[in-house]
Formats: C-alpha cells, sequence, structure tokens
C-alpha cells in the first residue's frame, strides 16, 4: 500500500511513522510529504532512509492512504486534491472536524458510522479524544446531562517552539518566546486563540467535538483549558452529571471493560493517573474516581493521556487500521 504522511517532520508526523512500525501497518511505498524547508530532507521508516517530498509529488503518485498533520489551512486546500486521485485522507487538523458530511472519528467509539464512501476522515482533537475515551462508555450505560472538564494540557500541544521555549527557561536562558509569558512554573488559561464569547478555540472543541461525537447536539458542557509546563501528555479535571443512578462500583466496571482504557483508581496506594506514567503509552488512564457530593447523580474523574499518541497520531493510525479490515483503501 502507498501511504503518504503529509507533516512527517513535525512532532505528530513522526510520531505517525514510529505508529506505522510500530504496528506493522502494510506500508509497501512511504511518501513522507514536508513544508518547502523539510523537502529534500530525510526521514527514517523501517530502517530506511527517505527523502520528503513536496505535497505536488505525493499527489501525483496517486497514495491509497493520506495521514494528515500539517495545520488546517494546508488541510483545506490539500486534502480534495488527495481525494481526487482516489486517496483517503485521514486528517489531524481541525480544518474538517466539524463538517457537515466529514465523519470525526474515536474508532473505540464510533467507527460504525463510517462508510466506504467517506473520503476524508476528521481525528478529533487531542483532550476530546481521552475526554471521550472515558465518558462514551458512561454515557451509553447511564446517560451523561451535563459535563464540566477542565484540561492540563502538556505544552506538546502547542508545538517543538513551546518547548524549546520551557526547557530554555528551566535552563535559565533566554529562548524565542512561543507565548508572551514565562511557561515553566507557570500555568496558562491560553489554549489556541480567543473567540467572540471569551472561550478559547480548545475550550469550544471539547464542546462542539463531544455533541457531534456523542450525537448528542443538546449536551450540556462547559470547559477550561489550561496550558502547563509537562511533557508527558494532557490531564483533565472532568464533573460529570448522569440521567440514571450509578454506583462507583458500576462506574469503574464499565471503565475497566471499555477498550483502550486503563483504571488507575488506588489512592490508599496513591495510585492515580499522571502524565509520568502516560506518557509514550496508548492507553487512557482514569483514576480519581468518585461521587459529586454536592450535586445529585454526578461523579468526578481524572483523566490522562498520551496527547501525541492517543490524542493524536494513534487514533489517526487505528482509523487507518479500521479502513483496512474493511478493505475500503
Ligand atoms: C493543543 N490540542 O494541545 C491542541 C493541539 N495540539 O494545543
Amino acid at each position: 500500500m502507498k501511504v503518504a504522511v503529509v507533516g512527517a517532520t513535525g512532532m505528530v508526523g513522526r510520531k505517525i511513522l514510529t505508529l506505522l512500525e510500530e504496528r506493522n501497518f502494510p506500508v509497501e511505498e512511504l511518501l513522507p510529504v514536508g513544508s518547502k524547508s523539510s523537502v529534500g530532507k530525510q526521514v527514517l521508516f523501517k530502517d530506511k532512509e527517505y527523502v520528503v517530498l513536496s505535497v505536488e509529488e505525493a499527489i501525483e503518485a496517486e497514495p491509497n492512504l493520506a495521514i494528515f498533520s500539517a495545520g488546517g489551512s494546508l488541510s483545506l486546500k490539500e486534502a480534495p486534491r488527495f481525494v481526487a486521485t482516489g486517496t483517503t485522507v485521514v486528517d489531524n487538523s481541525s480544518a474538517w472536524r466539524m463538517h457537515v458530511t466529514t465523519p470525526l472519528i474515536i474508532p473505540e467509539i464510533n467507527a460504525k458510522v463510517l462508510k466506504p464512501t467517506d473520503k476524508i476522515i476528521a481525528n478529533p482533537n487531542c483532550s476530546t479524544i481521552q475526554m471521550l475515551m472515558a465518558l462514551a462508555p458512561i454515557h451509553k450505560e447511564y446517560g451523561i446531562k451535563r459535563i464540566i472538564v477542565s484540561t492540563y494540557q502538556s505544552i506538546t500541544g502547542t508545538g517543538v517552539k513551546a518547548v524549546e521555549q520551557m526547557e530554555a527557561e528551566r535552563r535559565g536562558e533566554d529562548a524565542e518566546k512561543v507565548y508572551p509569558y514565562e511557561i515553566d512554573k507557570n500555568c496558562l488559561p491560553h489554549c489556541d486563540v480567543f473567540l467572540e464569547n471569551d472561550y478559547t478555540k480548545e475550550e469550544m472543541k471539547l464542546v462542539e467535538e463531544t455533541q457531534k461525537i456523542l450525537d448528542a447536539p443538546e449536551m450540556r458542557i462547559t470547559a477550561t483549558a489550561v496550558r502547563v509546563p509537562v511533557v508527558g501528555g494532557h490531564s483533565e479535571s472532568i464533573n460529570v452529571e448522569l440521567e440514571k443512578a450509578f454506583t462507583i462500583e458500576g462506574i469503574r466496571e464499565v471503565l475497566g471493560s471499555a477498550d483502550g482504557v486503563v483504571v488507575q483508581d488506588d489512592v490508599a496506594n496513591l495510585l492515580y493517573p499522571m502524565p509520568l506514567l502516560a506518557h509514550d503509552k496508548d492507553e487512557v488512564f482514569v483514576g480519581r474516581i468518585r461521587r459529586d457530593t454536592s450535586c445529585h447523580q454526578a461523579l468526578n474523574l481524572w483523566v490522562v493521556a498520551d496527547n501525541i499518541r492517543k490524542g493524536a497520531a494513534t487514533n489517526a493510525v487505528q482509523i487507518a487500521e479500521y479502513l483496512l479490515k474493511k478493505d475500503w483503501l
């Protein structure tokens, strides 16, 4: 199979290459695609050096599959051009997520909505993926009335330059500032840009993508997204009000039997999810499961996942694996 990875030299793009190799995805010909400044460079895949190509060169090669992680504007412009040659696109940017005809997929939750005619498939935002990996099974069993979520998002979500700013600050050195404030030893209530409603795009992604994936347009959701100087993954504090009565044991059972979810919840032995434990893993880790005694039929959860893996690259490759299994590529 001919597979293009668009954005192959970025943090997520490199992780996509690692996962295609780790999971033995049947890549006969790899087409790593990069920006003008990356074209001609080399990337390693299955112990072989591949030259980074331009978008034009990759389109000409007519790949079966193109996995994009190269920003929304490039996806908007180039994904349809790949599709025109018969390529199926899995896009990690926000460009297509809310398009009415574009499926927004977390394979463990809603892969069944996919059809062979879907030629652009959107990967949800990392913070949405990990939240719904925990909440979708609960919603299925008990029904969700309302979600209040606060996220503590790894600086890796902003990109390499922000990580470099944090590391330079940690060394006491000056660095190119991605944020107008120090990142290290700080928390920034600012992920992506601010909107007219004083929420950030990141916060509204959690609301709108959740409503689309759960097919629950009226579900009440509110979010606060915070950037923290952590590299292992995103953490989320979630308060969720349910339609039906529940027990904590019942919630643990539902989560414990959910694909891709690991319950880490034993505070007596100080076992709870942390980015340090989630880093470079594909599962979503849930702990601090406890009833919210201030609200009828509500509970609190703490959810952690590697935002570069399950939050982006792994989910995208799992979508490709699903399409392959259906023989739709
Ligand atoms: C972030 N989810 O963490 C966004 C995009 N990676 O900034």
